[in-house]
């Protein structure tokens, strides 16, 4: 196992890792910018080194001085958390140079899951269902046009660096074509310095479902099932649980088994999560794989009883698979997250400040991942996340019952939270059935009408 591990991360996901390190005997060193000295994760570590002023550019995602701290500091790995760093393929390039385990796949494979479009030729080729649509980047409007007849409309555009949305157009009919190709092109050239694109069949408001992944570095790999991840608003989820009500035991085994030959062909390392459209008829087709932690692994926990940090820790370390996992991988009851933002529960803009009254609820069944206290500040320069609120019940309902009881329980004071937004699905009947999709957050927060 690793000596000493430095986290590139701030907030909850710093204190999950730094936790995951010190049940483990792992040293720690944090590393922060300087409006976080106050910060937890600067005080949870076994040594802290300020990276540089308070901008991410300036420190976070300053690889020169992440890697001068590790340097100094003499650690052996690095966790990026998730976001930041996590995704950059050059920084694992510039750790493996400097003799520093990247604590996630080798670069060569977040650069292939990168490239939206080489991905999914990838999982193609590994009999993973795929939505029908180009083979390939799509060169010219006149190409586009005859993919698009092969697919059928609605079809997609999508950049091949894409993610977040940006460089997506949707076509409904061939002469919108010429226009929305352009403009996907010019907006992904302009977000990603590549322009490039390429096509799928549109799928009219699928359900977002994804497949959490575990691989060692021997060639095993295993299915900790799915997540449901429908309730979000421009593409930041709000909600995420696990399992998803729609997706039958049979779909879960046979998909999970399918998934896990396919990343051992690949040759895919540590956690991964492989993301699905449902469509109306529940066929599940693949979109897109994450090469990192995810906010909402905690759910993924809940269910299956594995700690998927500590599982990546032990797996960068050469663990193997079988030394890591329970004998057999069940699902036991149902979890939900709610994701707790220093945000208008309305309005969803930003709100930085100092937390004046700080209340935090636990009890059975309920987990909180935060980094943030009574006194302390949130800055205005990060993601507004301020605390996952996770609840696990032996089944769905049980899970919203403690959702809301907890959410009742949790005071923030001094800032604007999501909280009584929360409480407002867990009170959609919609929500309640699990009939949902997402665009559940468009008809929630339209005006209601009264009859
Ligand atoms: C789609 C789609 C419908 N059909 N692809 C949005 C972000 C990017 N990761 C993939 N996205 C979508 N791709 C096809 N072929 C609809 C979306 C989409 C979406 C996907 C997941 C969660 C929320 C979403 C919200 C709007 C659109």
């Amino acid at each position: 196992m690793f000596r000493k591990v430095l986290v590139a991360n701030r907030g909850e996901i710093a204190l999950r890792v730094l936790n995951a390190c010190r049940e483990l005997g792992i040293r720690t060193v944090a590393v922060y910018s300087e409006a976080d000295r106050n910060s937890l994760h600067v005080r949870y570590a076994d040594e802290a080194i300020c990276i540089g002023p308070p901008r991410l550019s300036d420190s976070y995602l300053n690889v020169p001085a992440v890697i001068s701290a590790a340097e100094i500091a003499d650690v052996d790995a690095i966790h990026p958390g998730y976001g930041l760093l996590s995704e950059n393929a050059n920084f694992a390039e510039v750790c493996r140079a400097s003799n520093i385990k990247f604590i996630g796949p080798p670069p060569e494979i977040t650069r292939l899951m990168g490239e939206k479009e080489k991905a999914r030729q990838a999982m193609k080729k590994a009999k993973v269902p795929i939505l029908p649509g180009s083979d390939g980047i799509i060169d010219t409007v006149d190409e586009a046009q005859e993919w698009a007849r092969k697919v059928g409309f609605p079809v997609i555009l999508k950049a091949k660096a894409g993610g977040g949305g940006r460089g997506m157009r949707i076509v409904r009919k061939a002469e919108d074509l010429p226009n929305l190709f352009h403009a996907a092109f010019s907006e992904a050239a302009n977000a990603f310095g590549n322009g490039e694109l390429y096509m799928e069949k549109f799928i009219e408001n699928p359900r977002h479902i994804e497949f959490q992944m575990l691989a060692d570095e021997h060639g095993n790999v295993a299915s900790l099932f799915e997540r449901e991840c429908s309730i979000q608003r421009r593409h930041q989820k709000l909600i995420e649980e696990a399992p998803s009500l729609q997706v039958k035991p049979k779909l879960r085994e046979e998909l999970g088994r399918t998934l896990c030959r396919c990343l051992s062909e690949i040759g895919y390392q540590n956690a991964g999560t492989v993301e699905f459209l449902m469509d109306e008829d529940k066929h599940l087709h693949f979109i897109e794989m994450n090469t990192r932690v995810q906010v909402e692994h905690p759910i993924t926990e809940a269910i299956t009883g594995v700690d998927i940090v500590k599982a990546q820790l032990r797996i960068a370390s050469g663990e193997r698979l079988d030394a890591i996992l329970p004998a057999k991988l069940e699902v036991h009851g149902h979890a939900i997250e709610c994701r707790i933002n220093a945000e208008h529960p309305v309005k969803f803009t930003p709100s930085a400040g100092k937390i004046t009254a700080w209340n935090v609820p636990g009890g059975n069944g309920v987990r909180v991942d935060t980094a943030q206290y009574a006194e302390g500040v949130v800055p205005p320069y990060y993601d507004s996340l301020i605390a996952k609120l996770v609840t696990h019940g032996c089944d769905r309902a049980e899970a919203i019952a403690k959702m809301e009881r907890a959410l009742g329980q949790f005071v923030v004071q001094g800032i604007d939270t999501s909280i009584s937004m929360h409480e407002s699905i867990m009170r959609e009947p919609d929500y309640r059935s699990g009939n949902f999709d997402t665009s559940f957050m468009e008809r929630f927060l339209a005006p209601k009408k009264t009859e």
